[in-house]
């Protein structure tokens, strides 16, 4: 098993891995720990990371970033159609609705969903840690933000299952940053003792979050979460592209918004000026050469200017901050340190509000670009059976509340109650006992419309099947399980009718207001009895699916049907099938098909680089040699011998730029292995003549 974690950002993803006893964060193939959140398709392949990002401005139209937010959202979805505009690539409605991205792939028009792209991407995240590793990874802990509703994260399962991937979490960005601070602390309070506050501040490059987490020794409890989604780094670069394109019109009458690739330039040339504006705040120059039109372009800005220009963004800051701190009923004197990570928490005057807010220094003690992605790994590895790692219990909250509504087929009346409150602990298992006679539907949404960062607050119908009455007519009890699993979905996990058996007293209760119970057991306590159960503690995420007919539930001892005087009466729980409907996730068949397409991708991919490989040798060694030629290997050859094979050297580069340039790997293979066999005599005379002395100096120190 794997003990990997992925901070997927907006912008830069981050791998986190166990190894050799510690977590560490792991570098690319580019030898960069950061790898950009980028997909570029190409007429023979895909290139993903490092090498996409290259293509931004070269290959505008086919290279996708900016993707995250398109998870679980229809193209027509408000955020979708503001976003738009400002892609260089293009979006298309996908039969069912939902945003695609449109490419040129292999010389075809091609969409991919979202969980393509990202799975894309996710793809050479898990090839990245399998070199690092040098294993295969499968098992891994993902983040996402704590504002992602279900839609988004069920989303984002689907993009982990078509790289091949198993999460056993999606964990949210500023909780993984918690686990990342405090299951390395020594020193925290004791159960008796009152916990550790922390707040943790993650402005990434598309977002903002804010946690309040209370720590004790060997676990922690998210108290309250809040965010501004649509506040990251990149408004302060749209601020800075603004103002430049105002600026070049008139000063240079040049449309910068008309030309996509001057446009890139400028967000990447804006992106600099703002990271060196953080470390400087004198006056600092913008130039670019040759922007549009054969025209340089140039211009100054400091971060007066820059501060006074994201005025309206700067504000917005303190309020998710002080919406966490109304929301966990803390004070300020209760926070015990305001710790900072994310890119854009970098900007001086973002710092400035948040220190004023709490009217305390910041610190800045976790690495603010791998924070997440260590958290992530720390998760996995507690997780993971095999990797020892020190038990950290942690309690996250459910971010919107769920409201249940439910009605039967022939039921006048229609009910419904909150069953998850905004900061409710997550995840986390209620019990709801219902009194029906026919099957009946549970219908999830959202209760806060306004509050959601997502235009539709439904989430599912759930349909209770095989519910019938009781031999003498009476409604049965129906025992419904409500859960919040451990990716912050929420789903009607179970459902059991509960036969009435001989001598037990008439239910009072019938079809009146259903019971909630919470499950008598928190999540820790859930793992005990799966273990009961016989099943081993790494099936715990599978627990949803497992259904049993058990004599007697657990949770039956708190009803109040069963009066206390009476004689414990046996019953028998007969499981109900649920059908969801309306859940916003793909297909079985149409997933398993973008497995199998990203599958035959991956090959594609390798036989290009195999091919490229191949020729990239070919190129190599006769570079390789004909320096040798003239260098090391002069003695070694006779001259009329050395023309001979620099002149050949020669045609083989001039081919490789011409009926070489486009082979079959084979065809290199052999050209490489023609030159091999005039080069390696000269190399190996060279060789024994080197080993020669050195094994007389060898013999004498022997001596
Ligand atoms: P998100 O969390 O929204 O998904 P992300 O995780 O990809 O995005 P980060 O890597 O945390 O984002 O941060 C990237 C942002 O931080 C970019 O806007 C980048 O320009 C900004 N940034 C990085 N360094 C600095 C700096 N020194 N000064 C100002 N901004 C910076
Ligand atoms: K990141
Ligand atoms: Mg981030």
């Amino acid at each position: 098993m794997s003990v990997v974690g992925i901070d997927v950002g907006f912008q830069n993803c981050y791998i986190a891995v166990a190894r050799s006893g510690g977590i560490e964060t792991v570098a690319n193939e580019y030898s960069d720990r950061c790898t950009p959140a980028c997909v570029s398709l190409a007429s023979k392949n895909r290139m993903i990371g490092n090498a996409a990002k290259s293509q931004v401005i070269t290959n505008f139209k086919n290279t996708v970033h900016g993707f995250k937010k398109f998870h679980g959202r229809a193209f027509d979805d408000p955020l979708v159609q503001v976003e738009k505009p400002k892609l260089p690539y293009s979006l298309h409605k996908l039969t069912n609705g939902n945003a695609g991205i449109k490419v040129r792939y292999l010389d075809e028009d091609k969409v991919f969903t979202v969980e393509q792209i990202t799975g894309m991407l996710l793809t050479k995240l898990k090839e990245t840690s399998e070199s690092a590793l040098k294993k295969p990874v499968v098992d891994c802990v993902i983040s996402v933000p704590s504002f992602f509703t279900d839609a988004e994260r069920r989303s984002m399962l689907d993009a982990t299952q078509i790289a091949g991937l198993n999460c056993l979490r999606l964990i949210n960005d500023t909780t993984a940053v918690a686990l990342a601070y405090g299951i390395y602390k020594q020193d925290l309070p004791t159960p008796e003792e009152r916990p550790r506050n922390v707040v943790f501040v993650d402005m990434g490059h598309s977002s903002f979050q804010v946690s309040i987490t209370a720590f004790h020794k060997g676990k922690l409890k998210v108290l309250a979460t809040a965010f501004d989604p649509y506040l990251g780094g990149r408004n302060f670069d749209e601020a800075l592209v603004d103002y430049f394109c105002e600026e070049f019109k008139g000063k240079y009458k040049l449309n910068v918004r008309d030309n996509p690739r001057a446009l890139l330039r400028l967000y990447q040339e804006c992106e600099k000026l703002k990271k060196l504006m953080s470390a400087n705040s004198s006056d600092l120059p913008l130039n670019i050469e040759c922007f549009m039109n054969d025209i340089d372009v140039s211009s100054r800005m400091n971060r007066g200017q820059f501060e006074d220009m994201c005025a309206q963004y700067l504000m917005r800051v303190e309020l998710p901050v002080k919406a966490a701190l109304e929301q966990s009923k803390l004070s300020r004197d209760d926070i015990y340190a305001v710790e900072i990570v994310g890119g854009a928490t970098r900007i001086p005057a973002v710092k400035e509000r948040i220190t004023k807010f709490f009217c305390k220094d910041i610190s800045t003690t976790l690495n603010a670009d791998e924070a997440v992605a260590r958290g992530c790994a720390l998760q996995c590895a507690i997780l993971s059976p095999a990797f020892k790692v020190r038990e950290f219990s942690i309690t996250d909250v459910v971010p919107f509340p769920i409201t249940l509504r439910w009605k039967s087929p022939t039921d006048d009346g229609l009910g419904e109650c909150e069953v998850f409150s905004k900061n409710h602990a997550a995840p986390f298992s209620k019990v709801i006992t219902f009194h029906k006679k026919e099957p009946f539907d549970l219908e999830a949404f959202y209760s806060t419309p306004q509050d959601l960062p997502y235009p539709d607050q439904s989430i599912g119908r759930f349909s209770v099947q095989n519910v019938v009455p009781q031999p003498d007519g009476d409604s049965s009890k129906v025992k419904v399980k409500v859960r919040v699993n451990v990716h912050g979905i929420f789903s009607v996990s179970s459902a059991s009718l509960i036969e009435k058996q001989k001598g037990e007293g008439e239910d009072m209760q019938i079809d009146s207001e259903p019971m909630v119970q919470n499950e008598s057991r928190a999540e820790d306590q859930t793992k005990m009895q799966v273990d009961q159960d016989g099943q081993s503690q790494g099936d715990q995420q599978n627990e949803d699916n497992s259904s049993s007919s058990k004599e007697g539930a657990s949770g039956d001892k708190q009803d109040p049907a069963a009066g206390e005087s009476k004689p414990k009466v046996k019953v028998k729980s007969i499981d109900l099938p649920i059908v969801a409907n309306n859940i916003r996730q793909l297909d079985s068949d149409v997933l398993n098909n973008f497995v199998e397409y990203e599958r035959q991708m991956i090959i594609q991919d390798k036989q290009v680089k195999e091919l490229n490989d191949a020729k990239n040798a070919v190129e190599e060694y006769v570079y390789d040699l004909r320096d040798k030629l003239c260098g090391m290997y002069e003695k070694f050859i006779t001259e009329e011998d050395s023309n001979r094979l620099t002149l050949m050297l020669e045609n083989t580069e001039n081919w490789l730029y011409e009926d070489g340039e486009d082979q079959p790997k084979q065809v290199y293979e052999e050209k490489l292995d023609a030159l091999k066999r005039l080069g390696q005599p000269i190399q190996d005379r060279h060789r024994e003549h080197e080993d020669r002395p050195r094994a007389f100096e060898e013999l004498g120190k022997k001596l």
